[in-house]
């Protein structure tokens, strides 16, 4: 089979996988287009369809020169089917089929898991979206408008990845869940997104910021697992996928660092030294650092519940069909079959926090949300730089694992971000310490408006150190059409 590394633009989609010569595909791509360009407009950023917005586009998978940069009206984006490069003798990597080639069709007895799980990885994509549909009326300069923006066209596209392989590998039940995938909506009462996080707000751009950098760390994790699939062709999908999630991610930990960086140049310049004096910092129309800490604390348990259960079949079963593997999978020394290995796993009973070896099959869920607390502390560790820098006493920290968790073995445990055991009315009492409160959010709205002037930006966040793509700090990064 021949490698494909540069795009095609023969179809109207994009694509590196022969579409043009693969009209069945090729056929239910175009059907399914039109109903996802009536989800962009219904769905996708709010009051933003005719604008141009400078945006990067996949031309090639090589990892070297894959982007070109230009003005783009959104609706116009070309969301394409872009799978990395085939490598030659790929073999299974973990479970009974170890060392077996990988699969280039669907293995029928895997099939239903297969489609599961590609299915609620789909599913995530546009949720994110239709998250941050009205985060662009309050955007603290154009240049974070593009992230956003650039941000959604990418999920999009994830979407479209996922829709890929549904409609090529799953014939009709493939493409009713690609129907399905458009119908869903987060938030909805009646027809709500799959996973617990996608259904919440994301209210303001902390949030939006603590989400990119948390909830989009789940998608790395998970799409780091999927790419070690022995089923090929979502692994190539996967590891495509990956190279775009590094900016969701780098948006997230600068945004959430130039917010910390701005409260710190405030506090300074009006010589408060009390980062708890919140009065007085919220009176400088900064966001003070305890409520960055809430924020914090709420959007990395949401995504720690992203994971499943600690102890989880569902789990055992994908590692072992070869469907799932684990984080880097390939550079763990192990039989990877792990027929006799355990994994300490933590377990809440009797109103005690106790750690458990398990079996390590069954706790694939659990050593992967290790690899993630660990994947997440890097960028704490930078915010808390930021902080001791400016000679400001505070350092956030990622709260306990089983603190405010809705889902595995924590699931409604009364538990301090400390990790202390105590009453649920305790708990309740206290909650608004540890996450953000109706007057938090409220504040925080107070702050949130939007700035269209280019280079400029809104007085709660410090400017970035880098332009995108090399643009000076004055670059018009979405013209406005009513500007
Ligand atoms: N909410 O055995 P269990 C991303 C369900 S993010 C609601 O504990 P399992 C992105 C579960 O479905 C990455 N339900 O867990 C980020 C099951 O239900 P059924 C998305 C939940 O199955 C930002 C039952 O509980 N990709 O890409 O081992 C922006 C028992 O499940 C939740 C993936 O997640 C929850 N949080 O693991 C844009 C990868 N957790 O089937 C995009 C694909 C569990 O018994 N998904 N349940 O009715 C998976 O690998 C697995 O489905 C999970 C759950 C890791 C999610
Ligand atoms: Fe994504
Ligand atoms: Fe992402």
């Amino acid at each position: 089979m021949s490698q494909y590394i540069d795009v095609s633009y023969d179809t109207k989609i994009p694509n590196n996988v022969g579409l043009s010569s693969d009209r069945r595909v090729l056929k239910a791509l175009e059907k399914w287009h039109p109903g996802y360009l009536d989800w962009w407009k219904g769905s996708g950023p709010d009051g933003f369809l005719e604008d141009l917005v400078y945006l990067r586009t996949a031309v090639s998978v090589d990892p070297k020169g894959w982007a070109k940069f230009g003005y783009v009206k959104m609706p116009e984006y070309r969301w394409g089917i872009l799978l990395a490069p085939q490598v030659e003798g790929r073999v299974i990597p973990c479970g009974e089929h170890y060392g077996e080639p990988a699969w280039q069709e669907v293995p029928g007895e895997y099939r239903a898991m297969l489609r599961r799980l590609i299915v609620i990885q789909g599913d995530t994509e546009p949720a994110s979206v239709e998250q941050q549909r009205f985060l662009g009326k309050t955007a603290p300069s154009l240049y974070d408008m593009r992230n956003l923006f650039q941000v959604n066209v990418e999920e999009g596209r994830h979407l479209w990845a996922m829709v890929y392989l549904l409609q090529k590998y799953f014939g009709r039940d493939g493409r009713e869940e690609a129907d399905e995938l458009l119908r869903r909506q987060s938030g909805s009462v009646d027809k709500p997104r799959m996973l617990g996080a996608f259904n919440e707000e994301t209210p303001d751009w902390l949030s939006f910021f603590m989400f990119t950098y948390f909830t989009d760390r789940d998608g790395k994790m998970q799409l780091e697992a999927l790419a070690q699939s022995g089923f090929d062709p979502l692994s190539r999908s996967c590891r495509f996928m990956l190279t775009e999630e590094a900016h969701h991610m780098f948006v997230g930990e600068t945004g959430v660092g130039r917010t910390i960086q701005r409260t710190c140049e405030a506090m300074n310049e009006a010589g408060i030294s009390d980062p708890t004096d919140i009065d007085r910092i919220r009176a400088l129309g900064v966001i003070d650092l305890p409520t960055i800490q809430k924020k914090l604390n709420l959007h990395y348990t949401l995504s720690l519940d992203l994971f499943g259960s600690e102890v989880s079949t569902n789990a055992a079963n994908a590692f072992n069909a070869g469907i799932k593997g684990r984080y880097q999978e390939h550079k763990i020394d192990d039989d990877h079959r792990l027929l006799d290995a355990t994994y300490p796993v933590s377990e809440f009973t009797d109103g005690k926090i106790v750690i458990k070896d398990a079996p390590a099959l069954t706790a694939i869920n659990m050593r992967l949300r290790d690899d993630y607390t660990r994947d997440a502390a890097g960028g704490v560790k930078r915010w808390n730089t930021i902080i001791r820098k400016a000679g400001i006493e505070f350092e956030l920290k990622l709260p306990h694992e089983g603190f405010h968790r809705q889902i595995g073995t924590y699931a409604g445990a009364p538990i301090t971000p400390e990790g202390e055991v105590i009453s649920a009315g305790e708990w309740a009492a206290r909650r608004d310490e540890w996450l953000p409160s109706k007057a938090d959010g409220d504040f925080i709205a107070s702050l949130m408006v939007q700035v269209r002037e280019p280079g400029e930006y809104a007085g709660w966040i410090a400017p970035p150190r880098m332009g995108i793509d090399g643009k000076p700090g004055d670059f018009e990064y979405v013209k406005l059409h009513d500007a």
